[in-house]
């Protein structure tokens, strides 16, 4: 089959001009997209990949700042759609850096021959839905056109960065970056008096490494989070051969949790055991690794209340324990929100870097950064002079990576404008309006591997069902759509993820509509409604 897809049919224009033709234009190569790709190509479906960067990876290619790792074990986070590819790739650590990821997602492009479909550097800035042919354009910045029956963005819940309006940036005269844009060749942070702005998980993982080797280290720090020691080291080989001898039932129990992460919550309450069992409990969940300290606990740890307070306070402790100041500690003790309600960054020696000398915490909550000046950060109640600032500061989530990408629909209506007070999508993944659009980057949480590849098999055999049953094209009604939006909005509010100012809801970005941006449904629950919409027929869509 594959062989006959070779070559990319041209279509004439009315200008003369050829436009490439494709069944399936996606934009994006990274994790969700070299699968889609893949899968898609298997079914028969001619492909093409635009991607930005100038490799394959996503978030593995850009992401290339000191420290940039998994925080789920690396053997969860692979792709399972072949056991020839899992046998063969060798995950050298439990949490696996960003040059090790970068270089797995090429050894996939090359392995399954993707590259050939794929054009890297290849900047979208306008999808736009032409009516009469019920096809995508899509136009390149290098005035290339594209035209393709389905449009599939896999651009990223987490990939258009954000840096706040302050004012005086230009004016800065050292040099600046963001951490999504960390250039290649790295920065010379040596010797340097250096500035981080944020403490999320990015800065977490960053601080520890870059503080080896800058003369000064200002954190400049709004929000105190709740950072649990990820405990990495290396898999030896007989771990390695466990590990591959296991991947069906690792990849069961990952799909059996609701973030698809490998660990399970104690189906006890905390409050239930005794004080001593309780503590018991989270001294051994907090000696593990990984996430453990935030998904194998007791079920109520991650619900509001007594039991969600009283870990909070023993994590609050442990970072105490850690910090010898105890005012710095104060303020790295989180206080404003509960645990569990944002994502848990992982740590490998942060709060340690408190200790140093050369290291200042800068509450900028209490005394608010009102703008960049030519020598550094000024805040209300300082100048710090800087030689670069890093700008940890986010992203806006899910919907940032869409708009970018000027998403045109039926009538010229624009997704940006229609999502401008929250995602409405159907399922997360459609919406009315935009025939043959699949935004499957924005239905993907937790382990966004396992999470990804069921949602592209799921719109695959939804684009195998439109060609099978000769249909043009596929969108969801407006009565689907309308349930969907309702059921995040009253759902999303009951769960943990919408009760702290996070990316999650779009609270860090000002001016950004407060909407639960993800599906408030588990991974099973999720996979499970996709299967009997499919089962009935595509219940909910419009297929025409
Ligand atoms: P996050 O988790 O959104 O963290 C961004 C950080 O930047 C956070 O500490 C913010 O403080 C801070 N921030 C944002 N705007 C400002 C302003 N104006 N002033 C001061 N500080 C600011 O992004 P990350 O890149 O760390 O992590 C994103 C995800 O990547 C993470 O969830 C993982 O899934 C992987 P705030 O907390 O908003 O007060």
């Amino acid at each position: 089959m594959e062989n006959l897809l070779q070559q990319t049919p041209l279509v004439a224009t009315d200008l003369g001009e050829h436009v490439d033709q494709f069944d399936a234009i996606i934009i994006g190569a990274g994790v969700t997209g070299l699968y889609a790709l893949y899968r898609m190509r298997q079914l028969g479906f001619i492909c093409r990949i635009f991607e930005h960067g100038s490799g394959v990876g996503g978030t593995w290619f850009w992401n290339r700042y000191p420290g940039c790792r998994f925080d789920s074990e690396s053997y969860t986070y692979g792709y399972s759609f072949s056991e020839e590819l899992l046998q063969e790739w060798d995950w050298k650590e439990q949490y696996s850096g960003q040059p090790e990821n970068e270089r797995y997602l090429n050894f996939v492009a090359d392995k399954f021959d993707l590259r050939r479909d794929i054009q890297l550097s290849a900047h979208v800035v306008s999808c736009v839905f032409d009516e009469d042919e019920s096809c995508w354009e899509v136009h390149l910045e290098d005035g290339h056109r594209a035209r393709g029956q389905y449009l599939l963005t896999s651009v990223g819940i987490l990939s258009a960065g954000f840096i706040p309006d302050f004012e005086g940036i230009d004016s800065f005269k050292g040099k600046w970056c963001h951490t999504v844009r960390w250039p290649k060749e790295g920065m010379d942070l040596a010797g340097k008096r250096v500035g981080v702005i944020g403490t999320g998980a990015t800065a977490v993982q960053l601080i520890p490494e870059i503080v080896k080797e800058v003369s000064h280290l200002t954190v400049f720090q709004r929000t105190a989070n709740f950072c649990a020691p990820l405990r990495n080291g290396p898999i030896d080989d007989e771990t390695q051969r466990e590990i591959k001898a296991n991947f069906p039932e690792i990849f069961k129990k990952c799909n059996e949790t609701a973030g698809s992460f490998i660990h399970e919550f104690d189906p006890r309450s905390a409050m239930e055991v005794s004080p001593e069992e309780r503590l018991e409990q989270y001294e051994r969940l907090w000696a593990k690794p990984g996430f453990g300290k935030w998904l194998s606990n007791f079920y109520d740890v991650m619900m509001p209340g007594e039991a969600n307070e009283d870990y909070a306070e023993f994590f609050r402790n442990k970072i105490r324990e850690r910090v010898h100041d105890p005012v710095v500690a104060e303020m790295l003790v989180p206080k404003d929100h509960m645990f569990g309600s944002k994502r848990l960054p992982c740590e490998s020696g942060y709060y340690d870097v408190y200790n140093r000398d050369n290291v200042l915490l800068v509450d900028v909550r209490e005394a608010p950064i009102e703008r960049i000046t030519s020598k550094g950060v000024k805040t209300r109640d300082s100048e710090y002079e800087l030689d670069v600032i890093i700008f940890a500061t986010g992203f806006d989530a899910v919907t940032g990576s869409l708009n970018q990408l000027d998403i045109r629909g039926e009538g010229g209506k624009t997704l940006k404008d229609k999502f401008a007070n929250g995602p409405r999508t159907y399922m997360g993944i459609t919406s009315a309006g935009f025939p043959n659009l699949f935004t499957i980057n924005a239905a993907s949480v937790g382990n966004f591997v396992r999470a990804a590849e069921p949602l592209v098999d799921w719109v695959s055999e939804a684009m195998c069902y439109v060609r099978d049953n000769q249909f043009t094209c596929i969108s969801p009604t407006l009565e689907a759509e309308d349930a969907w939006v309702n059921h995040v909005n009253e759902d999303g509010a009951k769960i943990l993820r919408t009760q702290a100012n996070s990316w999650f809801v779009g609270a860090n970005i000002p001016g950004k509509a407060r909407v639960l941006l993800t599906s408030p449904d588990t991974a099973p629950v999720m996979r499970a409604k996709r299967a009997e919409v499919a089962a009935n027929g595509y219940e909910g869509f419009l297929l025409q």
